[in-house]
């Protein structure tokens, strides 16, 4: 499957009242996440993708994290239920703009599910079961989009693919923890320094892997096992506890 699209949208003005655990969440600079944002598309569009960018949602804090809006899945795509009060209304622009491309059904209460806990395989998907995503969420989401879907556990953590990403070839990046898991004994796996965990989370776009810029040593090992690596700019989205595939909607 050859990705051709990307749907994203930039921080709005409340940008700064994101959702986040991250240690410095009351420092992120809007004008720097814009920029690094700007960067992000530009990097999109250099890999050949076709970038749908949506109006900004002043009032929506974490609405530049499209990714959580939505499950694609060949012509299909399943719109999701956020678990956080504060994210519903985000998926009302996706709709209208996937509703041109794709085939939709939306996720129905009480099941949440959220698109960074889906990991895409080059065929079928693993589904994260954690804070964000429950088990009815991914039933509704498997019955809809007609796809294998294989389960990963783990109620403390956010969302799957901060953890473990899929970089093609077999072959997936990954923390520590989640190395032994029986689902993901058949990948090659390459595993993050304990000090660069924000590393796993990756964009694969077609053969190239967009990684966050500041670990180093992560990028080398995905160099090293034999893929093109793009460094990317990710601080101020880190703050607000996003990564690379938070960012976009890729089809
Ligand atoms: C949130 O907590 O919902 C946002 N601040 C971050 C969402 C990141 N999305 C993702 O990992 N797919």
């Amino acid at each position: 499957m050859k990705w051709k699209f990307a749907v994203v949208r930039e921080p709005g003005a409340r940008y700064c009242d994101c959702l986040s655990d991250h240690p410095l969440r009351n420092d992120v600079n809007i004008g720097k996440a814009r920029r690094q944002h700007i960067a992000y598309r530009q990097a999109l569009s250099d890999l050949g993708l076709q970038i749908i960018l949506l109006p900004r949602e002043d009032s929506l804090p974490d609405s530049c994290f499209v990714e959580d809006t939505a499950v694609i899945f060949g012509k299909k795509a399943f719109i999701t239920r956020m678990a956080r009060e504060s994210r519903r209304g985000e998926e009302v622009a996706i709709i209208d703009t996937l509703s041109n491309y794709l085939h939709i059904q939306q996720a129905i209460a009480p099941a949440t599910i959220e698109g960074g806990d889906v990991i895409h395989l080059e065929r079928g998907l693993i589904a994260g079961i954690t804070q964000r995503t429950s088990l009815e969420g991914i039933q509704q989401m498997q019955k809809w989009l007609g796809t294998s879907v294989e389960t990963i556990t783990n109620p403390s953590i956010m969302h799957l693919k901060s953890y473990v990403t899929f970089l093609g070839k077999r072959t997936i990046l990954i923390t520590k923890e989640f190395e032994n898991h029986p689902n993901l004994k058949r990948f090659r796996k390459i595993i993050v320094p304990n000090d660069e965990k924000y590393a796993a989370n990756t964009l694969r776009i077609n053969r190239v892997i967009l990684m966050a810029a500041n670990r180093p040593k992560s990028i080398q090992l995905v160099r090293d096992a034999g893929f093109e690596v793009i460094p990317i700019d990710t601080t101020e989205f880190e703050k607000c506890d996003g990564a690379l595939t938070c960012l976009a909607l890729i089809f």
